[in-house]
């Protein structure tokens, strides 16, 4: 086979959960040009139409479906509408994500509990949903989107930091489960994203300066920038390929050297 075919998505159907934009809206444009056929959610009628709209723009007959990624019953019935309409879903993509920021003794269990929910046993719910079909075909590709906070803690994001912690040895425990099954299970962890989530880190300050905490990305990241949705495309078309199977359990860092950097001394 032509190397570079190993690249292909073609053929292959591909479910982004949260995919109305952001990170995931880029990863499910990105499978759409390598071939694949695309099916994504997310829990808003006004997020959903609005990203049909969008993907039709770019020419990608996405399928669409309001589905909480929490509820196992949403998931399962989504899952098997998916491979009545589109076939049995080959790549999985656990995106869908929420962030809250507030310190630790202010933050309820109840806010703790939602944001691992989402973020980590959600992952769950829908890779245990996709796997017996997989496994069946002795084939699929399960990428999660870890985090900066899969590996670093900060100020205010305990419960994402715990989430996404335990997502990164989720990927490596489905990873050593299911890998006898030609099932391969990485994570990819984008580093500071110009995102909605992120938005807030992002606000120009009551003055017109960069907000601080912008300011403080900039001076941790080689590459002196944030990364764009787009920067993720290629490295999740790898994860979704032929061309990393015999990748398993990894992280994938996409963040401008972030976690190898230990940040520009201050002027
Ligand atoms: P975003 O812009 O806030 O988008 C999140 C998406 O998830 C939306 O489509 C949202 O749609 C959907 N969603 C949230 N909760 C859901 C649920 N319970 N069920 C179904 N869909 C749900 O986030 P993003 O920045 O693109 O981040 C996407 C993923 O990357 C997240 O897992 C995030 O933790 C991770 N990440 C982000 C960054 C960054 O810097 N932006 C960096 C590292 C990792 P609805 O609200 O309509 O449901
Ligand atoms: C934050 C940010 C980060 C990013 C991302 C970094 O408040 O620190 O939201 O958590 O979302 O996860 O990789």
């Amino acid at each position: 086979m032509d190397s570079m075919k190993k690249f292909s998505l073609e053929n292959k159907v591909a479910l982004v959960t949260g995919a109305a934009y952001g990170i995931g809206f880029a990863i499910a444009e990105a499978y759409a040009k390598a071939g694949a056929k695309i099916a994504f959610n997310c829990r808003s009628q006004e997020h959903l139409d609005t990203a049909l709209a969008n993907y039709k723009a770019k020419g990608i007959q996405a399928k669409g479906y309001i589905c909480d990624v929490t509820e196992e019953d949403q998931v399962k019935a989504m899952v098997a509408d998916i491979e009545k309409e589109l076939g049995p879903i080959d790549i999985l993509v656990n995106n869908a994500g929420i962030i809250k920021r507030i310190p630790m003794t202010e933050m309820t269990v109840q806010e703790f509990r939602q944001v691992v929910d989402i973020d980590l046993n959600a992952p769950f719910i829908v890779s245990k949903a996709v796997l017996p079909g997989m496994m069946e075909r002795r084939q699929g590709k399960i990428i999660n989107v870890c985090s900066m906070m899969s590996e670093l803690g900060r100020e205010t994001v305990s419960a994402y930091a715990a989430a996404k912690g335990g997502l990164k040895m989720l990927t490596r425990n489905i990873a050593s489960e299911y890998g006898e099954y030609n099932i391969q299970c990485n994570g990819i962890g984008p580093g500071y994203i110009a995102t909605p989530q992120t938005a807030p880190l992002r606000e120009i300050q009551p003055d017109g300066s960069r907000h601080p905490f912008d300011q403080f990305i900039i001076s941790k990241t080689p590459a002196a920038r944030w990364g764009e949705p787009e920067d993720l495309m290629g490295p999740a078309v790898f994860l979704a390929s032929e061309a990393s199977d015999f990748v398993n359990g990894q992280i994938l860092y996409v963040d401008g050297g972030i976690l190898a950097y230990i940040g520009k001394q201050p002027k």
